[in-house]
């Protein structure tokens, strides 16, 4: 329909007609001068008609015109330093192609703020703002990124099931639901499927994949539906080589969020791209965290404000906006996770990035039977897992893996609230649009 995008138009262009469509994004009637801003997804173009020097038709297609509905217009690019760029286009025809309503339900032009609720109620007008656009072009970026490395480092894509029988990550953060005549949940995690994976011979997998997490949590960087770049590589010495590849998989990501100029200009952001990733253990960090006056039981898992003031001292003492924490204590982790020797201990870690926690994973424990000691330890019935524990009594290499969460990354990466990088956030409270 189009010949140019608003963003193709230069003063190089001066002279030439063209063909644009997109929103109305403004009018401005000054009697004998009429300036309509069409907007598109490169950006903005003035649109600029005189009354003597416009045809009668295009004057008056203005000004039946409403703001935001869908144009096509055709005319004459001509160079003028008082237009915004310098350039504008002086209409032959104006096409109405789609009408929109009013009032609107949100105001585009940012003249009049929303709160979030309003955005996410009328997301898909949210989401011509240009600086909320970038968000979503900047995240497809970061998600390419991402792929990228992982394929390079001869990642298999997989996509696994996400209606399942038993938990993965806990019983108490499951969505049941009905299936025909049995119980089933939605798919936490893809951790048993890909662990499964190891035994088959492809080595390494990945998903670019959804978690569904039943957590009563209504915080800045917690959702009910996530989406995570889950990996699982067999044949490791250790959790290190694990940790390895998520540290490249990572900066793959934030190096290419850096470079988006265009999305960070609309954006009014700078991306730090930070050095090699320090790494410090879970005991360190409980020691950091007394010193600066928070006093966790050993044994607990972080909670929200300690990751936080955990994520201060690493950019004010190391100078760390990212940092892996290790060896956790056994217990607070998972049953497929590897014990260290002592089995106080557990060969796991978690990604920090500015005091939010965006991965972790560990060694996988491969030995069936400790497997199963594991599952009862952990109350549950390793009945249930007969289908997973099955995979590993033929031949399973050592193994282990991580996810790593793409909206927590994108959050981090702008500073911004969770919802905000989530299209249609799934909270609570949120189950449409
Ligand atoms: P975990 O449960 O820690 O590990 O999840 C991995 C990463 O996913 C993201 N994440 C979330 N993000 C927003 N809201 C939530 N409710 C939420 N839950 C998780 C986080 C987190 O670090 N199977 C293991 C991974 C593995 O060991 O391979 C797992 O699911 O960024």
């Amino acid at each position: 329909m189009r010949s140019h995008y608003s963003g193709d138009i230069t003063g190089r262009l001066d002279g030439k007609k063209v063909v644009l469509a997109g929103w109305v994004h403004e009018i401005r009637d000054m009697g004998k001068l009429k300036f309509l801003v069409l907007r598109d997804r490169e950006g903005f173009i003035q649109v600029t008609a005189k009354k003597g020097d416009t045809c009668e038709e295009v004057l008056s297609a203005i000004d039946q015109l409403s703001k935001e509905s869908v144009i096509k217009v055709e005319g004459l690019i001509v160079k003028n330093e008082k237009a915004p760029r310098g350039v504008e286009l002086k209409p032959d025809s104006i096409e109405l192609i789609s009408k929109a309503d009013s009032p609107l339900p949100l105001d585009v032009t940012q003249k009049v703020d929303a709160d979030m609720d309003t955005r996410l109620n009328n997301r898909f007008m949210d989401l011509r703002k240009p600086e909320v656009a970038a968000i979503f072009t900047l995240r497809g970026e970061v998600v390419n990124a991402g792929r990228g490395f992982l394929r390079e480092k001869g990642f298999v894509e997989i996509n696994t099931p996400k209606i399942i029988a038993s938990a993965s990550e806990g019983g108490t953060e499951l969505f049941p639901i009905s299936y025909f005549d049995r119980e089933a949940f939605l798919a936490q995690s893809p951790q048993l499927y890909k662990q499964m994976m190891m035994s088959t011979g492809l080595d390494r997998v990945c998903e670019l994949t959804t978690y569904f997490r039943a957590e009563e949590h209504d915080t800045r960087r917690h959702l009910n539906e996530v989406t995570a770049f889950d990996c699982e590589m067999a044949f490791i010495e250790d959790e290190e080589d694990v940790m390895e590849l998520l540290e490249g998989l990572v900066m793959s990501m934030v190096k290419k969020a850096s470079e988006s100029d265009a999305e960070l200009e609309r954006l009014g952001k700078k991306i730090n791209v930070p050095g090699k990733i320090e790494g410090i253990t879970y005991d360190k960090a409980l020691k950091l965290l007394k010193e600066n006056g928070k006093n966790i039981p050993w044994g607990e898992d972080l909670d929200t404000e300690s990751e936080k003031l955990l994520g201060e001292v690493m950019e004010r003492e190391y100078g760390k906006q990212l940092y892996f924490i290790t060896h956790f204590p056994l217990e607070s982790k998972p049953f497929y996770t590897m014990p260290c020797e002592d089995r106080k201990y557990s060969r796991s870690f978690d990604l920090g990035y500015k005091g939010v926690e965006v991965a972790s994973g560990s060694q996988r424990i491969h030995d069936p039977k400790l497997l199963e000691d594991r599952i009862k330890h952990a109350g549950l019935n390793p009945e249930n897992f007969g289908f997973y524990l099955q995979a590993f009594k033929y031949g399973m290499p050592p193994h282990g893996g991580f996810g790593l969460g793409l909206d927590r990354v994108m959050m981090q990466l702008l500073d911004l609230p969770i919802r905000e990088v989530v299209l249609f956030p799934r909270d609570r409270h949120r189950l449409t649009p």
